[in-house]
């Protein structure tokens, strides 16, 4: 046993305690705290995204006071938020705590699951079997993401699927660049639906002319030349595939931006 499974084990043997001494009607009002907090937060990245930045500021800070009374109603400390000299930077502080705080509850209000689970192991080893299998159907149609560059960590390729509007894939500064979608297994792509970025509140982003290529045995067969409508505030698109190739990957290609680059905040295969 090395020194960090040692820190590991005591540490979930702190939390085993800690979960061990909350009360059910304390579970259930933090569960109903989160929820509310999930809502807000929700709604906060709709708004950002909507060039909305004091309405999502705000919406933030109270799903962060939702949490933080979670914490507080199973007896966890909350931590401050970090200090912020701008709306991103406060936008970023807001969501560090609150996803912090919200983790950290959520372990502690499921631990009970997590010990009754541990007791019933052995009976719940055929229903393991049924759940891997559901969790093996849905990873068949796993995508995976990878970028020629990235503007920064911030801005990786897996924010372009990660199913929130509020985040994206960014390019490096002025380059044409572009981000490939392995599909596994390989499958017809009939139409996409996607969202542009304007990296807002910066709005310094905008994708005006894109190229999407549909590669089959390591080449491209087939591509759909298109362009964005344009607008302060950019709504999803849809954009369909005349052949739809059983593909392996798609590419998406930055043909003409405005300003500093292009990304890319969504992407959806059907
Ligand atoms: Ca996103």
């Amino acid at each position: 046993m090395t020194p960090r499974d040692l820190a590991e084990y005591f540490l979930l043997r702190d939390e085993q305690r800690r979960a061990g001494a909350i009360g059910e009607a304390e579970r259930e009002t933090a569960r109903g705290l989160l929820a509310n907090g999930e809502l807000e937060r929700s709604a906060a990245a709709e708004r950002w995204v909507g060039d909305r930045p004091d309405d999502a500021l705000a919406g933030l800070t109270r799903a962060c006071a939702e949490v933080d009374e979670a914490a507080r109603a199973i007896g966890v400390s909350v931590e401050p938020i970090a200090e912020a000299s701008d709306a991103p930077a406060r936008y970023d502080a807001l969501l560090t705590h609150y996803e912090h705080t919200r983790a950290e509850v959520a372990a502690l209000v499921a631990s009970r699951v997590k010990r009754w689970l541990r007791r019933g192991a052995r009976l719940l080893i055929p229903i393991s079997v049924v759940l891997l299998a559901l969790f093996v159907r849905k990873v068949r149609k796993f995508v995976h993401p990878i970028a020629s560059g990235a503007f920064s960590p911030k801005y990786d390729a897996r924010y372009a699927i990660d199913g929130r509007p509020d985040t994206a894939w960014i390019a490096p500064d002025s380059t044409h660049a572009w981000i490939d979608f392995e599909l596994m297994p390989p499958r017809p792509v009939k139409w996409i639906r996607m969202l542009d970025t304007r990296n807002s509140p910066n709005n310094d982003r905008e994708v005006k002319e894109f190229r999407i290529e549909f590669w089959r045995d390591g080449k491209p067969v087939d591509a759909v030349e298109g362009s964005y409508p344009g607008g302060e505030r950019p709504g999803y698109i849809r954009v369909a595939v005349e052949r739809p190739w059983n593909v392996e990957k798609v590419r998406f290609v930055i043909k003409t931006y405005a300003e500093r680059g292009g990304g890319l905040a969504e992407i959806e295969f059907h």
